[in-house]
């Protein structure tokens, strides 16, 4: 397959103007019709028009009112062209397609009996042919025809203009979208739902209607989906005077979905994940993820659909813009400073924890990608997470009111407009005067920049200079890279921990009194001056995360200790304990390699208990497990300690099985040495009262859980006996699953019994049965074997995406030291599943396909096995696009 190169991007050759759509919804066979109006880009006079098209019938096509005949056009690799067409051109295209036995789950297709499409990236080429690029946009009319009984609700994008009844049992409904739109964004959804709706009242004084809609059964998880619409809405009036331009905004829950949710125009598609919840079924987390994704699909509204991209490599034009948008949401939302730390916090662990790799590995892309093969392997935290980064720069460089002016000024340019990651830069440099063209590195370099610092106190002048050095690792494609622009906010801390008032050599004295100064690091060495330094201070650098790059300086023990408890900033102030606990994981992970290979292989354990006591972690988590002046969240991220994944990340060569059995023996250890403190914590984090989702109860349940996973790894009667009683006594689905959880990872008698309970009482609802497999796929004493028996169960299926994930890819992801089993087996097992999917879903499978991205960091012998895995995937005949293009350059 031809691989796509952004400098090759030439503008479309015909414009539209008007798209008129109908639709004969049948399962089987679905007959479209379409009339577009399109006018010739008189800067491509002469050349052919293009339509898109794949696995399409074409019954009839017809320009001008004259049907053109196999003579008039060509189709070829998925472009129909037609030559020496004129200026003015109305095409009426006839097409069929069959939505019940689309698997891709792209284009059209049905999911339990009921019709939805999905259009992004290029969907919307399986429904009709059409110039199938974001950078055509059109204004559209939809007529729905289907059976009133089966289908009663029909929906589109827009405003519905008319309804009625059709003879034999139909019905027909017609659409109109007011605004002009790519096709990405078109959407229809035919089926049997109904709706939660209410009206709403806009700043401006406009009411609007808002709808969510499920299946029957759910209309009883859908208030936390409409409140957070309604939050979501109001946020981007005040945040960025932005607001809702529909009279109508719809909101659909289908269980078969790609990925999270579509901000398809004023209609947009969710996966029930990010929809559906009550306490019974839905986490906190899950309370969470559900506010983020109707905020974030719902801030697609301006940035992504207003102003959209002009081609594929601009995508993260939308998604990371919207990323940062969704992100500074949720943290209004909980509004204390802690909360709004903890959220960053999240934000930075789902980076490091997916976007570092990813950098790191075959597929490492720049954030503006310069080719592809397949768009849909895009979609990446990368794109999306990193270039939220990316924007969050632009804030801390120009301030938060500098930020929003850039923002106005963007959509004063380009309102209507599909643009590139170009015009976002330009507009905030021009709102904020500065220069910002070195800043265009983050778009165009992949990897994840070092920054080394480095501190020369000089105790006569009262000065503290501070070093910083940055590179970054080569890429694919990217050899050697140029500094970027960097902001590196920067504390001092005094002896006692008190912040202290920073200037800068060059600067009069300390007029303002700040204590974090964000430095911009633009070259590849710099350093920077603080006078007035009466004592040699801690350093407190990268203060929020200021940039998504790797920071390195050589702190002691004492001092990230010291950190741990005063630092001002609350995500250094968690970092230290990152920072700590990887030391002292990264040292017992070699304890365990020697032990291994000293032979006499006892018990690891015994060789680990032997080891110099290290009590500087064991002592600073204990401060700030019994700080109650810490907000409880921010309690269980400190006392979490980094992933399998974040410690293999730091090894020169990764052994899942050495890291596995380090991290566990740490975490018996500190439960042991800690385990007073943590039962007081328990008890005092427990209340039985009524269940809420907001951040202060949602916190205190993860200080609580979080400690009761400690307990338990005590595997005693005590931790199975508070197990079992929270698995009984749970009034909300966050306890149960914890409780649950701790009981599967232990010896306790009741495990079986309590994942046989908890199967039957939600065998109906799809999302807790996904927890439960992921349970057990992640679980500690899971293999291959007990995947392999659980993917036999009646309720798995490969079909659906939710379900696929929640037990292959929690396994192949979540589960390293068994999924990395030295035998190879869970290699095995992943090709045969990705080998599968392949056939069904190509987006899915090469998804799981990433699995084996960092196969080169791993043993010689554990390499040779991936390899043949991958090779494997690497020669099955049929390989789609997506799965061939990730193998591909895995293999490299
Ligand atoms: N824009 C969609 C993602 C579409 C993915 C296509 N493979 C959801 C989102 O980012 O909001
Ligand atoms: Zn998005």
């Amino acid at each position: 397959p031809p691989t796509i190169y952004r400098k090759d991007y030439a503008a479309p050759t015909y414009f539209v103007d008007t798209v008129e759509m109908g639709f004969d919804l049948e399962p089987e066979l679905t007959r479209v019709a379409t009339r577009i109006v399109m006018q010739r880009n008189p800067a491509a006079a002469g050349r052919d028009i293009e339509l898109y098209g794949e696995e399409l019938e074409l019954v009839q096509l017809r320009l001008n009112g004259k049907t053109l005949t196999a003579r008039d056009y060509r189709i070829q690799g998925g472009i129909l062209r037609i030559a020496g067409a004129p200026a003015k051109v109305t095409l009426e295209i006839e097409t069929t397609t069959q939505p019940q036995r689309n698997t891709s789950l792209m284009g059209l297709y049905v999911s339990n009996g009921n019709f939805f499409t999905q259009c992004e990236a290029e969907g919307f080429r399986k429904i009709t042919y059409f110039p199938d690029r974001p950078d055509v946009m059109g204004k559209y009319t939809v007529m729905l025809r289907a059976d009133k009984k089966l289908y009663p609700v029909l929906l589109s994008n827009g405003n519905l203009i008319e309804e009625g009844d059709l003879p034999g049992g139909r019905h027909y409904a017609k659409w109109e979208d007011p605004f002009k739109k790519p096709s990405y964004l078109f959407a229809l959804v035919a089926g049997n739902l109904v709706c939660q709706e209410e009206k709403y009242k806009l700043q401006s004084g406009r009411e609007v209607l808002l709808q969510v809609w499920v299946e029957e059964g759910n209309l009883d998880k859908t208030q936390h989906a409409m409140d957070s619409l309604k939050n979501s809405i109001r946020w981007d009036e005040e945040r960025f005077g932005l607001e809702l331009d529909l009279d109508r905004f719809m909101i659909v829950a289908v269980g078969d979905f790609n990925m999270g949710a579509m901000e398809n125009k004023g209609l947009n598609i969710f996966n029930t994940k990010f929809v559906l919840a009550n306490p019974r079924i839905a986490t906190d987390v899950d309370y969470a993820n559900i506010e983020a994704v109707v905020g974030h699909e719902y801030f697609h509204n301006w940035t992504g659909n207003r102003v959209t991209c002009r081609d594929w490599f601009q995508l993260s034009l939308k998604e990371g813009l919207t990323v940062f948008r969704d992100q500074e949401f949720s943290a209004d939302m909980i509004g204390s400073d802690s909360g709004r730390a903890v959220k960053r916090i999240d934000d930075v662990r789902v980076l490091r924890q997916a976007q570092f790799p990813e950098d790191a590995g075959p597929m490492a892309h720049p954030v503006r990608p310069d080719s592809f093969v397949e768009i849909n392997n895009f979609y990446t935290v990368t794109v999306y997470e990193k270039g939220a980064e990316v924007v969050r720069m632009y804030q801390t460089l120009l301030g938060r009111d500098g930020f929003r002016k850039g923002m106005d000024l963007y959509f004063q340019r380009h309102d209507g407009q599909a643009v590139t990651c170009d015009d976002f830069r330009a507009a905030m440099a021009d709102a904020g005067k500065r220069d910002l063209k070195q800043f265009e590195r983050w778009y165009s370099q992949a990897g994840t920049p070092r920054v080394a610092a480095s501190v020369r106190y000089d105790a006569k002048a009262k000065t503290l200079e501070l070093t910083l050095e940055q590179s970054c690792p080569p890429t694919p494609g990217q050899k050697k890279k140029l500094p970027f622009h960097i902001p590196v906010a920067v504390g001092l801390l005094d002896r006692k921990g008190r912040d202290l008032a920073l200037t800068l050599a060059g600067e009069k004295t300390a007029k303002s009194a700040a204590t974090t100064r964000v430095l911009e690091l633009t070259q590849a060495k710099q350093s920077f001056t603080f006078t007035n330094v009466a004592e040699k201070p801690v350093p407190s650098i990268l203060r929020g995360f200021s940039a998504p790059v790797a920071l390195e300086y050589d702190y002691s023990d004492a001092e990230l200790a010291f950190l741990m408890a005063h630092d001002s900033d609350p995500f250094n102030r968690w970092e230290a304990g990152q920072r700590l606990a990887t030391r002292r994981l990264l040292s017992l992970t070699i304890a365990v390699q020697a032990a291994r290979q000293s032979g006499h292989v006892v018990s690891v354990d015994s060789v680990l208990n032997s080891l110099q006591h290290d009590s500087a972690l064991t002592d600073a988590l204990r401060a700030t497990l019994n700080d109650a002046s810490l907000d409880p969240a921010f309690r269980e991220l400190v006392l979490t300690l980094p992933s399998e994944t974040m410690i293999a990340e730091q090894m020169e060569v990764i052994d899942p099985q050495a890291i596995h059995a380090a991290r566990q023996f740490l975490r018996r250890t500190l439960a042991k040495e800690l385990s007073a403190d943590l039962l007081k914590a328990y008890r005092d984090n427990h209340h039985g009262g009524a269940y809420s989702p907001d951040a202060a109860s949602s916190g205190k349940r993860a200080l609580k859980n979080v400690v009761l996973s400690y307990l338990a790894e005590l595997d005693d009667e005590q931790a199975h006996t508070l197990a079992q009683q929270q698995c009984d006594n749970a009034n909300n689905m966050t306890d149960r699953l914890a409780a649950l959880a701790a009981l599967a990872n232990s010896g306790a008698t009741g495990k079986r019994k309590a994942l046989e309970d908890f199967y039957s009482e939600f065998e109906q609802e799809a999302l807790v049965i996904d927890k439960w497999f992921t349970l057990q796929a992640t679980a500690r004493t899971a293999d291959v074997e007990t995947v392999r028996t659980l993917a036999r169960h009646p309720a798995f299926t490969l079909k659906n995406p939710n379900r696929a994930r929640s037990l292959i890819f929690s396994f192949c992801n979540g589960n390293p030291s068994a999924f990395h089993a030295l035998d190879g087996s869970g290699y095995a097992f992943w090709a045969e599943q990705v080998i599968a999917l392949n056939g069904s879903n190509p987006q899915v499978a090469a998804r799981l396909a990433r699995s084996l991205d960092r196969w080169r960091k791993y043993s010689p012998a554990l390499q040779e096995r991936m390899r043949n895995a991958l090779r494997q995937v690497a020669d099955t005949p049929k390989l789609s696009r997506d799965v061939a293009e990730v193998i591909t350059k895995s293999l490299a």
